[in-house]
């Protein structure tokens, strides 16, 4: 019997490797704070260009601040364990006066992505080809002021920590010296417990942790905020050592080194240590609390911007729709008027939901629609400058054959 489950375990270990360990990682930050450096260095590979330049539609009455972009980046560990990572990048982000749309925007994506878990579970037929969108994990990028956080970084950790693990980092740590970047990690904790930020703070069963994992959590907690130091560059230490570093007139300095920034221990966390525990978090926490919130009727405060969080333990507020349908199903005796009324409640608080959801995925379309337009300029732009050179280098050709029959 033994040998049966060991068996069906090697095979499904053996599948998983094959098919790859699906996660997905939103990284939000201001413009220039270093998210494409970040990916590229944490892929250790040039998966995002640096120097994106987004181009905007003509029309500045389409003009959308936020964009989502995607991409696919297949990583393999040591033990050939492959991890299909889809990164999320955030171009023009905080660029607006008001961050609010921005936030929006990137709620709706995450709601939009659980709604789609919701709908496929209710199917009667699944669809053995579905992918799950849900995004795991969320990097806030905080620019190193050296002062805590601003206002628009509470806005956004208080927003969107109820939906999705939200770990905060402090980008370019390279910027601020050592007793700075202390400082400054102090000063944001000092606010995230101030304000009773909803981040991802390594959570555990005490009954269900090992001596190890209990002092790695610890350990990882007393890091937080992470800090980062990115790099585009490789370079050769001159004994044929390859580093990923940045090159400053005093020397150079390895992304990797552990006493200069957290990085090292970010790339672990993410990709070896807590990939299975965000993943899990995601599903049994968060997607657990959207969905119940979602099917008794307290999703109606899932209005753009209008949605309440009870800043005590990051949790939304459910509605009190919400709340009347759970005490008609927990009353023994139940009265009938009030049955009546409770369902009609229901009944109003999912119209209300369905036509919220139907605003929020017609909004999800039309930035959809836009970001196609764009991709299609793009590319426009990219065959024109392809013809260009083409044309430059027949030109070209046709002037050495001429000069050549000249002589
Ligand atoms: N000193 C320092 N500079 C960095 C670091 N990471 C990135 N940079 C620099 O900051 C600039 C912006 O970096 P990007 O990675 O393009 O930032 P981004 O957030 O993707 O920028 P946009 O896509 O334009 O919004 C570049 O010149 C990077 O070389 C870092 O850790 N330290
Ligand atoms: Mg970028």
């Amino acid at each position: 019997m033994a040998s049966i489950i060991e068996a069906s375990a090697a095979l499904r270990k053996r599948k998983n490797l094959k098919r790859g360990i699906n996660f997905t990682l939103m990284v939000v930050g201001e413009s220039g704070s270093g998210r494409s450096t970040f990916v590229n260095t944490l892929c250790g590979q040039q998966v995002v260009d640096v120097s994106t330049t987004i181009m905007l539609p003509t029309d500045t009455s389409t003009q959308i601040d936020l964009q989502l972009r995607e991409e696919t980046v297949e990583l393999e560990d040591d033990e050939g364990v492959k991890i299909q990572l889809n990164i999320i990048d955030t171009p023009g982000f905080g660029d607006s006066l008001d961050n609010s749309q921005n936030f929006n925007v990137i709620s709706d994506y995450i709601r939009h992505q659980y709604d789609e878990i919701l709908l496929e579970e209710s199917r009667v037929r699944r669809n053995p080809r579905f992918k799950d969108g849900r995004v795991h994990c969320c990097l806030y990028l905080i620019n190193p002021t050296g002062h805590g956080l601003k206002e628009t970084d509470v806005e956004f950790i208080k927003t969107l920590g109820a939906l999705v693990n939200v770990i905060p980092i402090i980008s370019k740590a390279d910027s601020l010296t050592p007793a700075e970047l202390k400082l400054n990690k102090k000063l944001i904790m000092e606010d995230i417990e101030y304000y009773h930020l909803p981040i991802y703070n390594f959570p555990f069963e005490e009954s269900d942790i090992s001596d190890e994992d209990y002092a790695t959590n610890m350990r990882l907690r007393s890091l937080m905020p992470f800090s980062i130091i990115g790099s585009n560059e490789v370079y050769d230490l001159g004994d044929g050592t390859l580093i990923r570093g940045r090159q400053y007139p005093w020397g150079t300095l390895d992304v990797e080194d552990p006493t200069v920034s957290d990085f090292v221990h970010l790339r672990n966390t993410l990709l070896i240590s807590h990939l299975h525990d965000l993943k899990d978090y995601t599903h049994e926490i968060l997607y657990e609390r959207y969905r119940t919130e979602a099917l008794s009727g307290g999703a109606s405060n899932y209005g753009h911007g209008s949605r309440s969080i009870n800043t005590e333990t990051g949790a939304p507020s459910p509605g009190a729709s919400g709340k009347a349908s759970l005490h008609a199903a927990d009353s023994e005796s139940i009265d009938s008027s009030k049955l009546q009324s409770g369902n009609q409640d229901t009944y109003l608080a999912r119209e209300e939901q369905i036509r919220l959801e139907e605003e929020r995925l017609k909004a999800f379309e039309e930035r959809v629609q836009q970001e196609l337009l764009m991709k299609r300029q793009e590319l426009l732009q990219r065959e024109q400058e392809l013809r260009d050179i083409e044309e430059r280098i027949e030109k070209e050709t046709r002037l050495k054959a001429e000069m050549g029959t000249l002589e």
